[in-house]
């Protein structure tokens, strides 16, 4: 096969949700020597795009996206090594989760594989999270950053709850507070009071680490 075969293939595969020859090609395009963001930024991410547009359309139902999702975070699991292959030293702490009422995963598992991929100690809350976790992980890590994903409209407003939440908690001041998911826009996070937002997950690394700097350097001044 060849790398353009391969990337069509895991286009029209991730499509249709057929989990086994997503997983085949992925191994395949490695052995052939592919570089692991080209699998995943050429096809599988392209095609999710799609699955998204058919839903939008009503060409795709809920079962369609499942496993559509399903087939992606299988080639996931291959990827995430090599992507967060590492020689750094450890750059910062960052806790991650999807808010509470939303169960989306894929952008933000994404996230986290870059983040250590640039020596970030991420520590992932998973998806569901309520306020309540997000302060206790908090208390417990002392992160520099924690990041809120989110991918519906309708859960986008537990930014602001969490936000809340911080300030309630006496948090708010100890704490970057990043944001980001599919709808998610910066005037959005502005309109929240986020410290940063980013639209993918190099973006959230370039983003993060730029005001983890800044953050360092007003604190030494
Ligand atoms: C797969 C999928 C699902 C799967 C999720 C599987 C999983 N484990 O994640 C399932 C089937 C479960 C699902 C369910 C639903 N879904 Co859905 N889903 C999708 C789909 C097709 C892909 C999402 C995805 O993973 N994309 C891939 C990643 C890589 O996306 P990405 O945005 O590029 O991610 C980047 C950024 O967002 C950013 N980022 C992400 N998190 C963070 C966090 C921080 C801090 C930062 C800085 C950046 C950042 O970095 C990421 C990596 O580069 C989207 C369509 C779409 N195009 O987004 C719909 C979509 C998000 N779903 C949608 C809907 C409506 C639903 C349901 C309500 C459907 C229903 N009627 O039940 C339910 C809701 C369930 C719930 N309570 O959460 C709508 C949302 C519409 C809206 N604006 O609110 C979408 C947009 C589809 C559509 N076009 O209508 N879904």
């Amino acid at each position: 096969m060849t790398p353009d075969e391969i990337l069509q293939g895991l286009y029209d595969q991730t499509l249709v949700g057929n989990a086994p020859a997503v997983l085949d090609l992925t191994h395949t395009g490695l052995d052939l020597g592919m570089e692991p963001q080209s699998l995943l930024f050429d096809a599988l991410i392209p095609s999710l795009e799609e699955v998204g547009a058919r839903f939008e359309r009503g060409d795709f139902f809920v079962p369609e996206m499942l496993i559509a999702g399903r087939a992606m975070a299988g080639a996931m699991e291959v990827l995430r090594p090599l992507l967060a292959e590492t020689g750094v030293q450890t750059i910062g702490t960052f806790v991650m989760g999807t808010v509470k009422g939303d169960v989306h995963d894929i952008g933000k598992n994404l996230v986290n594989i870059m983040l250590e991929g640039a020596g970030f100690n991420v520590i992932d809350l998973g998806v569901q999270v309520a306020p309540e976790k997000f302060i206790e992980a908090i208390n417990e890590h002392q992160p520099d950053i924690v990041g809120f994903s989110a991918f519906l409209t309708t859960t986008m407003p537990m930014f602001k709850a969490n936000i809340n939440a911080l300030q309630k908690a006496g948090l708010r001041d100890s704490v970057i507070v990043m944001v980001g998911g599919a709808p998610v826009t910066q005037e959005y996070a502005d309109a929240v009071g986020a410290d940063g937002y980013a639209s993918d997950a190099s973006a959230c690394v370039k983003r993060a680490k730029d005001l983890l700097t800044k953050r360092r350097s007003l604190v030494s001044a």
